[in-house]
């Protein structure tokens, strides 16, 4: 019998990565005419994830917590520091993702990465380009994942392949008006309320390594930041914890509001004017507004690596 291959996102499982383990390891079966492909998670998926999974009828991915000795398919991240614990020990077959390249493998394997708005605009691509059908349910899940990644267009990581692609799976969706869904899913994701501050930092939290040390930033989207402002102070109280336990160089969280297209940041850092240089910013109380930020990847990324990774 043929070796399972699993499909697998990042460690903190958000939409475009869970779409994207399902809608590729499909891609791969029915391209291959295999059933082999077996898409997993790599962690405690977050709640829009579930909400999208169960409104086009799709089952949770099981976990899959090591990666030791079994064959992978990364989607969505290619940074060890992103994947599931055993990653050396793995073999990986494929890479499919959208962020910036830091990968090291010792065998030649297909590594598909455009600078696109999302894994799963990638995928769609695939499906097209091939001619493999995607049905209605699919096309939902897939958009979805899109609209999240894009923040419903608005992110600069949002391309023109990317426009084109939502409206395509929008019409075999038969969702009339995807913005308006989008908006939907932001306010399944942004609903805070039932979550501790640990829980809302780590519900979409990446680790970086900056030559300065380990950065963790997470980002959480609302539809109304002035609805978390009353929970900033515990929110900074846990990042100074988790900065501790975790031995980061810093930690920070950024608020976005997709209305206002702006984000509040929160700071834990060994070095906050490091931060304040890369903004261009003051903080007061270790908190700031800046305008216009809104995209952890395109934005926030490069500027912290200019300043904390030389
Ligand atoms: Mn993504």
């Amino acid at each position: 019998m043929q070796e399972k291959i699993y499909v697998i996102g990042h460690k903190s499982p958000d939409l475009d990565s869970v779409a994207g383990a399902i809608s590729y390891a499909q891609f791969k079966n029915k391209l291959e005419g295999v059933n082999f492909y077996v898409p997993v998670v790599a962690g405690i998926i977050n709640k829009e994830t579930e909400y999208v999974l169960e409104k086009f009828g799709f089952e949770k991915p099981k976990i899959l917590k090591d990666l030791k000795n079994k064959k992978v398919i990364l989607v969505d991240h290619n940074e060890v520091s992103q994947s599931a614990d055993g990653r050396e020990g793995a073999e990986i077959v494929e890479v499919l993702d959208h962020h910036k390249v830091d990968f090291k493998y010792s065998e030649l394997i297909v590594f598909k990465v455009l600078p696109w708005g999302a894994s799963a605009s990638i995928i769609a691509h695939c499906y097209f380009k091939n001619n493999i059908k995607i049905n209605k349910n699919l096309a939902g899940l897939i958009l979805s994942a899109i609209l999240v990644d894009t923040v419903i267009t608005k992110s600069p990581t949002c391309t023109e392949k990317d426009k084109e692609i939502i409206e395509k799976l929008a019409e075999i969706a038969e969702i009339k008006d995807w913005k308006e869904y989008g908006m939907e899913i932001f306010k399944v994701r942004s609903s805070v309320s039932d979550l501790s501050p640990k829980e809302i930092i780590k519900s979409d939290f990446k680790d970086f390594v900056f030559k300065v040390g380990r950065f963790g930033i997470g980002q959480v989207e609302t539809v109304n930041l002035e609805e978390l402002n009353s929970l900033e102070d515990n929110l900074l109280k846990s990042l100074n914890d988790l900065k501790k336990s975790g031995d980061y160089h810093s930690i920070i969280l950024f608020i976005t509001d997709i209305i206002k297209e702006g984000s509040r940041f929160l700071v834990a850092s060994e070095d906050a004017s490091g931060f304040e240089k890369a903004f261009k910013v003051k903080l007061k109380n270790n908190k700031v507004y800046i305008d216009k930020i809104i995209s952890r990847k395109k934005q926030v990324i490069p500027k912290l690596t200019k300043i904390f990774d030389k």
